[in-house]
């Protein structure tokens, strides 16, 4: 038997910008995603599709997981990895001997 387990175990996006999580569960039986630090607790019915629209302000590793009782347990968990703003960056250069 297979373990349970989301299908992606890893999911990245970038902080500052609003993030969708279409959430299909494909099996016959309810499962969950939760995600503490962003307050997120989606239960799943069986074969239910679930979006969830959310804007992780922080850069950093959290971690999901499935609250269905024994599921977090079995492997039911994940990383969603917020990445940094790109800052733009922009050159300001003085050159130097010119005016002394
Ligand atoms: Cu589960």
């Amino acid at each position: 038997m297979e373990a349970m387990r989301f299908l992606q175990e890893e999911i990245s996006v970038t902080a500052g910008q609003p993030v969708t999580l279409r959430l299909v569960n494909q099996d016959g039986y309810a499962y969950a995603f939760d995600m503490d630090e962003f307050d997120i607790h989606a239960p799943l019915a069986a074969n239910e599709t679930v979006e969830i629209t959310f804007m992780p302000e922080d850069d950093g590793r959290y971690r999901f997981y499935c609250s269905s009782p024994g599921h977090e347990m079995a492997g039911m968990v994940g990383t969603f990895i917020v990445e940094p703003q790109d800052m733009d960056v922009q050159d300001f250069r003085i050159e130097p001997g010119k005016i002394r």
